[in-house]
């Protein structure tokens, strides 16, 4: 069974071959996007079990991305393919230096996975992974995408761990509803992503506490604060029903140092552990997947069973090598090589 199951639109994407607005970009390279599916692709290099789920055309796009994303390991033979709605595409033009404004230009209301729906993505085909991760990005698609989205967050026995990250694309939102539909579904999630910049545009707060008090229900809160760092709320340093189990090859990390504290079983009345790790200084090429990579990060030491401040600090590292390179993916840091760069002392990574 898969450690992680990815569900969620992915797209070709075109980045510009130069700066400048999207009117006067003379061409575009190819590259993949996706939220969802990204997370799958850092989730599966970094030698994790992971399953993604979408749906795109019977195309050449759809043909694009069902091979690239299987090419990084990721489990692709549950992707639903469309005879008659197109893969979605969009472009973007690179960050301004100086402001960080970018145009983005969508090309997938009618795609193929604007029609997911309850019935293309079935519990059963969720419920045997350890972990189940979506974003705000699917509630935006279509009615039935959102349909989709309350059924997979749905409580119910035997659901995965669920792991949600807001990801909030005001492109997407042009009608309204963002605020309402992403609090609804965070709510429900177990470990919650969200930037205090848009919970900030979202709900009107932005200070981590004030974020966890609106967002009390998931066990972990995971508060990302751009170049500041991220904080870590969680009612219990375990968020599994149960331990996890170590990977099979993989060399366990340093465990949780308060797992089994007296409170972790009544998850909504104890008190919170609160964990703050800095964010490491890179020249950012561009922001763009740097969410998703940390989320891959956070998950996959979560699946190893590190403590609260390693996951941090294997999200940062993730992200680090995302802010790097001009598309969503970079090619993450050996999991070797990033158990070294995880255990420096934080004041090396400034
Ligand atoms: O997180 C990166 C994504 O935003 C990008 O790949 C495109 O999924 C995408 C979206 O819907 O914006």
């Amino acid at each position: 069974p898969p450690d992680v199951v990815c569900v969620g639109e992915s797209m070709v994407t075109f980045l510009p071959v130069r700066p400048g607005r999207l009117a006067d970009v003379p061409a575009f390279t190819r590259a993949i996007g996706g939220a969802e599916s990204n997370v799958a692709c850092a989730l599966a290099a970094a030698g994790h079990r992971v399953k993604w789920i979408g749906r795109v055309g019977r195309d050449g796009f759809g043909d694009h991305l069902v091979e690239t994303i299987g090419a990084y390991g990721v489990d692709v033979r549950a992707v639903d393919r469309d005879p008659d709605r197109p893969t979605g595409v969009y472009f973007r033009t690179a960050d301004d230096r100086a402001t960080g404004a970018h145009e983005v230009a969508y090309y997938r209301a009618g795609s193929a996975a604007s029609a997911m729906s309850p019935a293309t993505v079935p519990h059963s085909s969720v419920a045997d992974a350890r972990i189940l991760h979506l974003t705000g990005i699917t509630a935006a698609l279509s009615a039935d995408c959102l349909a989709l989205m309350r059924e997979l967050t749905a409580p119910r026995p035997g659901r995965p761990l669920l792991s949600f990250d807001v990801n909030h694309r005001a492109g997407l939102w042009r009608h309204g509803g963002a605020g309402d539909v992403l609090l609804e579904l965070a709510r429900r999630a177990d470990l919650v992503f969200v930037g205090a910049d848009e919970a900030e545009v979202l709900w009107g707060v932005g200070s981590p506490r004030a974020i966890r008090a609106l967002l009390a229900g998931p066990t972990v809160l995971v508060v990302k604060r751009g170049a500041e760092g991220a904080v870590v709320f969680e009612r219990c340093a375990e968020p599994f029903p149960t331990p996890p189990l170590p990977e099979p090859g993989l060399r366990p990390g340093p465990r949780s140092s308060n797992a089994g504290r007296a409170g972790c079983a009544d998850t909504r009345t104890s008190a919170d552990t609160v964990t703050t790790v800095p964010a490491p200084r890179v020249d950012v090429t561009a922001p763009v997947g740097a969410g998703d990579a940390f989320a891959a990060g956070f998950l996959s030491a979560t699946l190893r069973g590190l403590d609260t401040r390693t996951r941090l600090r294997h999200g940062h590292l993730m992200a680090a090598a995302a802010l790097t390179v001009p598309a969503d993916l970079a090619t993450p840091p050996r999991r070797a090589h990033a158990d070294r760069l995880a255990a420096l002392d934080e004041a090396a990574w400034g």
